[in-house]
């Protein structure tokens, strides 16, 4: 069996690019690889919304949240995928709209929306809410009109008072140069503001002067990819987009051992504020906070998992809280 490497190695023709292990810098980053065409559109939701947000004198929160693709081509037919469906993101919008924020969901197309997540996607379909009346009209079936009520109760209010601005991604790079760019307009804010950093982005990409342009062919049997490592985007994202406001960033591990040590280094290495660590496995269930000095276990009770208790209503206060602190104080506790 040949094998076909889809990263071209430029390696030598690009020298400042990386440090020769494929790390390239932060900043060269956005230098290399070609901005989303929406950003500018993007940027004109996003001031309208600050400045709207600004003069009200609201806490704005920018969530991230869903997987990142990484393409494989140029002209992508295949790319890379990862599990996160978006529930953390979607469920802790809620949470932050509840807590009186103003919230940027900046979020994987597709991917699990708030108040939407209520109905959809679940095992029914959107039809499956509905039926046809006699009149020729369509009516929610009875049995889901309560709840559809209160959540359009909310949703309703949320977009009245525009405090819910939605934005899209999808490939590692648009999520990239979003994020630094909507940091960067939120810093405004300054201690306002809030950084939630859920999104499963991918960690090894394929920059695209290494990309092939064209559908990679099978006729020449297996295939090995050679990826990049992203660039450590927390670090800019720290010391320069978003230098006043709070930054949560979220740890997910599989072996537990790690999972501590390894959002206590990110803590050390990028300096920001708080780091929330989960397990895949039970990430609906458990989570860990972790700043500078403390250590804190959330967890829900089996009487909380029986009764559908989410665990991002207790994330967000405990976040609120640690927010007012450092808005009050510059200090977390
Ligand atoms: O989107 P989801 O609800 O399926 O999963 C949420 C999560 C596990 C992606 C999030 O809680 C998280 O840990 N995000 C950061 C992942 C990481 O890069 O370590």
């Amino acid at each position: 069996m040949t094998t076909m490497n889809a990263a071209i190695s430029t390696k030598g023709e690009t020298p400042i690019l990386d440090n020769g292990q494929g790390v390239i810098d932060p900043d060269v980053y956005f230098e290399v690889n070609k901005a989303p065409a929406d950003l500018p559109e993007f940027e004109e939701k996003l001031n309208a919304f600050v400045d709207y947000h600004k003069a009200k004198n609201n806490n704005v929160v920018l969530i991230t949240s869903g997987g990142t693709t990484v393409p494989l081509e140029n002209q992508t037919v295949r790319f890379i995928d990862n599990f996160s469906n978006g529930n953390r993101g979607a469920t802790s919008a809620e949470y932050f709209l509840e807590a009186g924020y103003a919230v940027v969901f900046m979020h994987r197309t597709n991917s699990i929306q708030p108040y939407h997540r209520h109905f959809i996607p679940s095992q029914r379909g959107f039809l499956d809410y509905m039926r046809p009346t006699e009149e020729g009209s369509v009516e929610v079936r009875p049995e889901y009109v309560e709840k559809m009520h209160q959540v359009l109760l909310r949703y309703e209010k949320a977009k009245q008072e525009n405090r819910l601005l939605l934005l899209e991604f999808v490939t590692l790079p648009q999520y990239l140069f979003k994020l630094q760019s909507g940091a960067k307009i939120l810093a405004r804010l300054q201690e306002k503001a809030m950084y939630y950093l859920a999104a499963a982005v991918s960690d090894f990409f394929i920059p695209s002067s290494k990309m092939v342009e064209h559908k990679i062919q099978s006729r020449d049997g297996g295939l090995t990819l050679t990826l990049d490592q992203v660039p450590k985007f927390l670090k800019p994202l720290v010391s320069n987009w978003a230098a006043k406001g709070l930054i949560v960033s979220f740890k997910l591990e599989t072996d537990t051992n790690l999972l501590v040590p390894k959002a206590r280094a990110a803590l050390e290495r990028y300096g920001h504020q708080v780091v929330i660590g989960n397990m895949l496995k039970t990430r609906r269930q458990t989570v860990t906070f972790i700043t500078q000095h403390t250590e804190k276990v959330i967890t829900l009770t089996k009487e909380e998992l029986d009764t559908d208790v989410e665990i991002e209503s207790k994330i967000i206060p405990e976040l609120a809280r640690i927010h007012q602190n450092w808005i009050k104080s510059g200090s977390t506790e």
